[in-house]
């Protein structure tokens, strides 16, 4: 019930809903509605009461439970929402579901006691304090198109990023997402499928709002970086989810309509923290040292070496120089 008051404050937002209106279409009394509402304000939603008008939302509380009321109709992604207090990793648990739900169901959590980073790496995920996300996606593609749901995230969470708060976020090839040269966001694509065809694609986002500099475990605190270190106040967990959200439901219906990342690739050319700059890249277990001189329009990144060859790569690990991790 208190769900549904939720939702009908929501609708109203910015008007006044009656108590009588509420109690007659859930069939409860009005006192039971002042309750409810009572009890919402309890949690952090300040609601205006006025006597002959009813309640009016003035704002909600930045958990997550409720933030798909403020999605979009026309969303693909974000269209099933599920979301847990704590659970070990929603890339694992998107994978566990993702036969039986439908393209574009997202999994969130508050905390995750076992977030992954890439090959088997550990990714810090404290409680209440990140966006911790998950997307199943079921795309008609090959396999190795898989490595292109990378760029067109990456593409959507600076952009979103970059509306919210106007923090000149950049893409580190190909998966982190950089603020003031720290790690603010890591992106986890994993893929279910056979030799032709994809079952479904898990995309894990992870995203450092509220932490401050202390809160990070001692390894990676030189390295990671969150929103509100940047911004000095706390920041909206919902309001760089909707953003985000927005750009990925834009951008990949241009990755299904044109099975390429025509539109996309340009988004990651332009905000590139790679491009232009030495870089050592690990590519199947060989080091190669050069320039980053290009991204190809796959999203693979070309890297000019010491001898003046070109190499493309595909997917791989890169560093960057002057940016945390290249020790060299
Ligand atoms: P990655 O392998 O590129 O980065 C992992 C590395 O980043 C770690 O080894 C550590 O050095 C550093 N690191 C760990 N935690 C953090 C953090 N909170 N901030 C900055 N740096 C950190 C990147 O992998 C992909 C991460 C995806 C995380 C999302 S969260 C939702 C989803 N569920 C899940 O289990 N993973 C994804």
């Amino acid at each position: 019930m208190k769900d549904l008051i939720i939702k009908e404050l929501v609708e109203h937002k910015g008007t006044f809903i009656s108590g009588q209106e509420i109690s007659k279409k859930y069939h409860i009394t009005r006192a039971n509605v002042w309750k409810y509402i009572h009890k919402l304000k309890e949690e952090g939603y300040q609601i205006d009461s006025v006597t002959n008008k009813g309640y009016r939302l003035v704002s909600m509380p930045d958990r997550l439970d409720m933030a798909y009321l403020e999605f979009d109709e026309g969303w693909r992604i974000g269209k099933e929402y599920l979301f847990f207090e704590e659970i070990d990793s929603t890339n694992a648990y998107a994978k566990k579901i993702a036969s039986q739900k439908p393209s574009g169901t997202i999994v969130l959590a508050e905390n995750q006691t076992k977030g992954k980073g890439r090959l088997g790496r550990e990714w810090s995920s404290s409680y209440g304090s990140g966006i911790w996300m998950s997307m199943i996606l079921k795309p008609d593609i090959v396999p190795t198109d898989a490595v292109l749901l990378t760029q067109v995230t990456a593409a959507a969470v600076v952009k979103g990023l970059n509306e919210v708060l106007n923090c000149d976020a950049k893409i580190k090839w190909p998966n982190d997402i950089l603020l003031e040269k720290k790690k603010v966001c890591g992106i986890l694509t994993e893929l279910s499928g056979e030799i032709e065809s994809v079952n479904y694609i898990v995309v894990g986002i992870g995203i450092n709002v509220n932490q401050n500099p202390e809160d990070f475990p001692q390894e990676i605190e030189d390295k990671a970086t969150s929103l509100k270190k940047f911004t000095g106040v706390d920041v909206s967990r919902k309001a760089i989810i909707k953003a985000i959200l927005k750009y990925m439901n834009y951008y990949y219906s241009q990755f299904l309509k044109n099975h390429s990342l025509e539109g996309i690739v340009e988004v990651c050319r332009e905000f590139s923290a790679t491009l232009e700059k030495e870089v050592k890249v690990i590519e199947n277990g060989n080091e190669i040292f050069g320039k980053a001189v290009g991204l190809t329009d796959r999203g693979a990144l070309v890297v000019e070496d010491n001898k003046g060859i070109r190499h493309e790569i595909i997917s791989g690990e890169a560093s960057v120089r002057g940016m945390y991790q290249y020790v060299d």
